[in-house]
């Protein structure tokens, strides 16, 4: 049942999960249909001027209809995976406060019968930004404990309902992007924070995330005990969470900066994973914040016990951090006592850490997804990892002919470089598990709305109608490729470029 223990050379071919990875909000649309309640997204998404285009996600790709359509298009990548999230408010319209919505759980069992029928395994996200409002209604949501007792019944219900044919469970997608963005600078909702962190009328940016985090961790842990005690030994899943992991390299070699950097990775990413795979928050984090720092009690550790089967990792790119407390910084992205004082920047010296994209985040340096992976390695004792999400992004460009818009040949050098260092680290050890590309579609991104474009398929969103960029038939043939090959960790993997057809 558990992941754990068996060997990376075994069975490179027949296991490895290659896919593309998606979420509800971002994709599905049909966003009153059938029952479904309303999330934070869609309350968010309505309110004027949250989303820089002025969009929702209402329609989306309307993969809520088109689905048929969209495992056309996996069978031709030839994928044998699929990562999506369930809509909360779709099963359970208000939570725990009203009826499961049966009309939601038959869409994800067709769905999910579609899936398997074409040969290709459901990995599934409970929870991917997107949460009934209700919640945040009654009780303010992950600020307040009572929605342990949400998220568990729900993940029950999908457990109960999905679980005899999804082998692969994740309870949050990146709660580290969710909590900050939500309570600290209040980009997404439910737009809390305060001081210099943001723009917003209410909130505590310095502890609001803190206790946010807590209420995930521990609904991360009551998910993960009702599986293994109800449906896990029945079942024969696993179970895991996904965090945003991005890398760093210390803008200097100095003592003072490697720290920093060691800081910074332990107040994004380490925050969540030691306390559900080591029972207690990073040390820097407990010395730094103190009694700001929630505790857990000795009935929470021995729930927290559960831990995961697996680590799931979303990573794109990486940064140079600076420290900050033994030479104080300007105020500035990662300055502050909540995210450990570990000034964060793309460059140094006038020089990008790696090939800017169009994407303001986004710069290409394929040595931090090796990095990433094998400090993950180190720190969490060789547990299982899948790369959840990986991809590159452009900026829509309404003028472009689209030709032009489907030869995304620098994506395909991303994704080339990216597999490339992973294939390293399974050369060095690493239980890597599976791959999933973000995304098969173009999409809705968030507070960007559709302005930027993640898809291996071109989506136009006045007919809806998906085309295959250049990086789709890549992914393809590289697919191909790789599950032919019987994997010997001995032998360096051959990731080059693979002629088109
Ligand atoms: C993922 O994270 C999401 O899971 C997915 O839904 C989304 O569509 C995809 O990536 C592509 O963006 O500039 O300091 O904030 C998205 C959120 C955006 C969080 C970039 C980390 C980089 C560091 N990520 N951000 S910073």
């Amino acid at each position: 049942i558990s992941l754990r223990g068996s060997s990376v050379s075994s069975s490179f071919p027949s296991t490895f999960l290659f896919g593309t990875a998606s979420s509800s909000y971002q994709y599905e649309g049909a966003f009153l249909s059938d029952g479904k309640g309303l999330s934070n997204w869609d309350v968010f998404t309505h309110k004027p001027g949250t989303i820089i285009d002025g969009t929702t996600g209402d329609i989306a790709v309307d993969q809520y209809h088109l689905y048929e359509e969209d495992l056309n298009l996996m069978n031709y990548v030839g994928v044998n995976s699929y990562r999506f999230s369930i809509s909360w408010a779709r099963i359970l319209p208000k939570g725990r406060f009203g009826d499961v919505n049966w009309a939601g759980i038959d869409h994800y069992k067709n769905f999910i019968d579609a899936l398997l029928h074409r040969g290709i395994r459901p990995f599934v996200t409970l929870t991917h930004y997107d949460i009934p409002q209700e919640l945040e209604e009654r009780y303010g949501a992950w600020l307040s404990s009572e929605v342990q007792e949400d998220f568990k019944y729900y993940a029950d219900v999908c457990f109960r309902s999905f679980g005899d044919r999804v082998k692969y469970w994740t309870t949050f997608n990146e709660p580290n992007v969710a909590v900050i963005r939500g309570y600290r600078s209040g980009v997404y909702p439910p737009s809390r924070c305060s001081g210099s962190f943001g723009n917003c009328s209410s909130g505590d940016s310095e502890r609001e995330p803190l206790i946010a985090a807590h209420n995930v961790i521990l609904s991360h842990a009551a998910a993960v005990d009702v599986y293994r005690t109800k449906y896990q030994k029945i079942q024969g899943g696993s179970i895991g969470i996904v965090m945003n992991a991005l890398w760093y390299e210390p803008f200097s070699s100095s003592f003072e900066d490697r720290l920093a950097v060691e800081r910074a990775i332990s107040f994004y990413m380490n925050w969540f994973l030691d306390p559900i795979i080591h029972g207690k928050y990073p040390e820097e984090m407990r010395e730094i914040l103190g009694l700001d720092l929630p505790v857990f009690s000795r009935y929470e550790v021995e729930k927290l016990k559960n831990g995961v089967d697996f680590i799931g990792i979303n990573h794109y790119t990486s940064f140079y951090i600076k420290d900050c407390i033994f030479s104080p910084c300007e105020p500035g992205p990662g300055t502050s006592r909540t995210e450990g004082f570990a000034f964060r920047t793309a460059q140094k010296d006038g020089v990008f850490i790696g090939q800017q994209t169009e994407v303001d985040w986004l710069y290409v340096y394929p040595q931090g997804m090796e990095k990433i992976v094998m400090y993950i390695k180190e720190r969490y004792n060789n547990t299982p990892i899948f790369i959840t999400e990986n991809g590159y992004g452009y900026m829509d460009n309404p003028s472009s002919k689209i030709e032009e818009l489907l030869n995304d040949v620098e994506r395909v050098d991303y994704m080339r470089s990216y597999l490339n260092a992973l294939a390293s680290t399974i050369r060095k050890g690493a239980d890597i598990r599976g791959y999933f590309a973000w995304s098969l579609l173009d999409n809705f991104e968030w507070t960007c709305g559709y302005t930027v474009r993640f898809g291996l398929y071109h989506v136009d969103y006045d007919t809806l109608s998906r085309r295959p960029r250049l990086s789709a038939v890549w992914y393809k043939e590289f697919i191909a490729n790789k599950l032919k090959q019987d994997f010997n960790p001995q032998v360096p993997i051959d990731m080059g470029f693979h002629r088109l057809p």
